[in-house]
C-alpha cells in the first residue's frame, strides 16, 4: 500500500466544563482511525485540544469566582489528561488561548476582511448563551427556545460585524455536489444541504459585550465570535504544532473532521465558507457522529448507573470502554449506553469470545506442540470466512463505519470459535494416527488469531499488544489468512478479560 497523509481532528472541547464521556467518544473514535491509517503506513497526524474563549467560558469562570484564563488552564489540563488515559495518540493538543494560534487567527481574519467577506450590520436576532449561537427563527425549538438547551432564549439588538456568509451558498452547493462524501453519514449531508439550499443569512462575526475573546484586528473594540477563533485550529496548529516547523503544506486540507451533530452546522457550512472566503482549500471530508445517550436506569453489580469514563477504565481499562461503545452504539446514530450493557459485552464478548479464545489457542500449542506455531496448509473452509475481510474493513474505516468494521472482526472471532467445536482439538491430539490434522487446525487457530488481533489494533490498543508479542508477532501491518508460516515461537498470556467479581 502506498503512503498518504492522514490528518484527523476532534473537536476541539470547550473548558467551561470537565471532560465527560461524550468528550472521551470522538477523541477515541478519532484515534481508531489515526491508528488504523498508522497501520496501513499513513503518514498520520491527528489533532486534538480545547476552546478556551467566549461567553460559556467567561460565564463559567464568573460562576466559579476565577478568571477565565484560570478556568482555561485548569480545565484544559483535564482535557489534556485524559488523553493517555482513553489511550488517545493525538500527535498535538491545541489551546486556543495560545498566543502562536491566536496571532494566526489574526492574520487570517484580516485576511477575510481584506478579501470584501466583512460587512457592518446589526444584528437582531435570538441568542442562546449556552450554544454561543445566534439561531435563526427556522432553529427556534417551541416558545423560542434552543433546540438542543432546551431554554428560553433572548432576543439581542446589536451592531456587529457579519461574515457574509450567503454570498457562498452557490460555492458551497457546488462544493456538496462536486463531493458526495463531503459529510457522512448522508443523512447528515442531507441536512447540512438542505439548509445550505432553504437560503443562507450572513453570520455574527464579533460581539461588542464580549470581554473574553480576540480583538477584530480592524476592530479592536470588538471582540470575536468564538467560533471563528475555534474552527481555525484546524489549520493554525498545524503551524506551530512542531517545533521550527510548518506542517501545513503537508497535511492541510485535513482528510476527516470527527464530531457530534450538535456542531454539523458549524463545520459542514460555516467552515467551507470560511475557507474560501481566506483563500483556504475546504477540508476533504467530516463524519458527524451521534449522542450517547445517558439518563437510563439500568444498573450494574459493580458500577452503579453512572458510566464514568475515568472509573470504567480504572476498572477495565481503556480497551473495554472503548470497545464497548463502538460495539454497542451503532456509529452515526444516537444510542444509549449503560453499565449492565458494559459488563454484559465484557463478559461475553471481551472476556468469553475473545479473551478465552486467545487463552485457549496459547494452551493448545503449548500443550500440544511444544509452544511452537506448527506450519501447514490454509483450512479451505476458514479461508473463504476470511477471504478479502483486510480489504472489506479498511473500506468500512475509510467510510469512517467504525461499528461496522468491528462487526466484521467479530464475526471473524466467532468464526474462530466455531472452528475450535467444530475440530476439537483435544480429541485430534489423542488421535495419534493423524498429527497432521492437529498441526493444521493449530495453525490455522493462531493464523486466525493473529489476524484479527491486528484487525483490533485501533479498537483494543492495549490488548493487542500483550497478544501480538505472544503471538511472536514482528510487525502491526494488517494482514491475510495464511501469509504468515508457521514455525513462530507463542506463549501463554494471562487472561486478558479478567472476570468481573
Ligand atoms: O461544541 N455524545 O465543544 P463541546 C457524543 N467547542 N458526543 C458528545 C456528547 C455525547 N453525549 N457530548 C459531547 C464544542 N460530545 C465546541 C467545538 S470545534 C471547532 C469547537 C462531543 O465541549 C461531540 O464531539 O461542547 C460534540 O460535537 C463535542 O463533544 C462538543 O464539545
Amino acid at each position: 500500500m502506498s503512503s498518504e497523509t492522514f490528518y484527523v481532528t476532534t473537536p476541539i472541547y470547550y473548558v467551561n466544563a470537565e471532560p465527560h464521556l461524550g468528550h472521551a467518544y470522538s477523541t477515541m473514535a478519532a484515534d481508531v482511525l489515526a491508528r488504523h491509517h498508522r497501520q496501513r503506513g499513513d503518514d498520520v497526524f491527528f489533532l486534538t485540544g480545547t476552546d478556551e474563549h467566549g461567553e460559556p467560558v467567561e460565564n463559567a469562570a464568573k460562576k466559579a469566582g476565577v478568571t477565565p484564563q484560570e478556568l482555561a488552564d485548569t480545565n484544559a489540563a483535564k482535557f489534556e489528561g485524559l488523553m493517555p488515559i482513553i489511550d488517545a495518540t493525538n500527535d498535538f493538543f491545541i489551546r486556543t488561548s495560545d498566543p502562536r494560534h491566536t496571532e494566526r487567527v489574526a492574520e487570517i481574519m484580516q485576511r477575510v476582511y481584506d478579501n470584501g467577506w466583512v460587512t457592518k450590520g446589526v444584528y437582531e436576532g435570538w441568542y442562546c448563551p449556552r450554544c454561543a449561537d445566534f439561531k435563526t427563527e427556522r432553529e427556534l425549538g417551541p416558545g423560542n427556545t434552543c433546540p438542543i438547551h432546551e431554554i428560553p432564549l433572548q432576543k439581542e439588538r446589536e451592531e456587529n460585524w457579519f461574515f457574509q456568509l450567503s454570498a457562498f451558498q452557490g460555492q458551497l452547493e457546488g462544493l456538496y455536489e462536486e463531493r458526495p462524501d463531503f459529510v457522512v453519514p448522508e443523512f447528515r449531508r442531507n441536512e447540512a444541504l438542505s439548509f445550505i439550499k432553504g437560503g443562507l443569512e450572513d453570520v455574527s462575526l464579533s460581539r461588542p459585550n464580549l470581554k473574553w475573546g480576540l480583538p477584530l484586528p480592524w476592530d479592536p473594540g470588538q471582540r470575536m465570535y468564538v467560533w471563528f477563533d475555534a474552527l481555525l485550529n484546524y489549520v493554525t496548529a498545524l503551524g506551530f504544532a512542531r517545533e521550527g516547523e510548518d506542517l501545513t503544506d503537508r497535511y492541510w486540507p485535513a482528510d476527516l473532521h470527527v464530531m457530534a451533530k450538535d456542531i454539523l452546522k458549524f463545520h459542514a457550512v460555516i467552515w467551507p465558507a470560511l475557507c474560501l472566503a481566506a483563500e483556504i482549500e475546504p477540508p476533504r471530508r467530516m463524519v458527524i457522529h451521534g449522542y450517547l445517550l445517558m439518563g437510563e436506569k439500568k444498573m450494574s453489580k459493580s458500577l452503579g448507573n453512572v458510566l464514568d469514563p475515568f472509573a470504567v477504565i480504572d476498572r477495565f481499562g481503556a480497551d473495554a470502554l472503548r470497545f464497548y461503545l463502538f460495539r454497542e452504539v451503532s456509529f452515526g446514530q444516537d444510542g444509549a449506553i449503560s453499565t449492565a450493557g458494559f459488563e454484559q459485552r465484557y463478559e461475553t464478548e471481551l472476556a468469553n469470545d475473545y479473551g478465552n479464545l486467545a487463552s485457549r489457542v496459547l494452551a493448545m500449542v503449548e500443550r500440544y506442540r511444544d509452544g511452537v506455531v506448527p506450519a501447514a496448509q490454509v483450512d479451505a473452509t476458514l479461508a473463504e470466512d476470511f477471504e478479502g475481510a483486510v480489504a472489506r474493513f479498511g473500506d468500512l474505516l475509510d467510510r469512517a463505519e467504525l461499528t461496522q468494521a468491528l462487526d466484521l472482526v467479530w464475526a471473524l472471532v466467532r468464526r474462530l470459535n466455531r472452528f475450535v467445536e467444530e475440530t476439537q482439538p483435544w480429541v485430534l491430539a489423542k488421535d495419534e494416527a493423524d498429527p497432521e490434522r492437529l498441526d493444521e487446525v493449530l495453525y490455522n487457530l493462531v493464523e486466525g488469531l493473529r489476524v484479527v488481533t491486528l484487525l483490533l489494533v485501533p479498537y483494543l490498543p492495549g490488548t493487542s499488544e500483550t497478544l501480538l508479542a505472544a503471538l511472536g508477532e514482528e510487525g502491526r501491518a494488517l494482514a491475510e489468512l495464511g501469509s504468515r508460516e508457521g514455525g513462530q515461537k507463542v506463549e501463554r498470556v494471562p487472561p486478558l478479560f479478567p472476570k468481573i467479581e
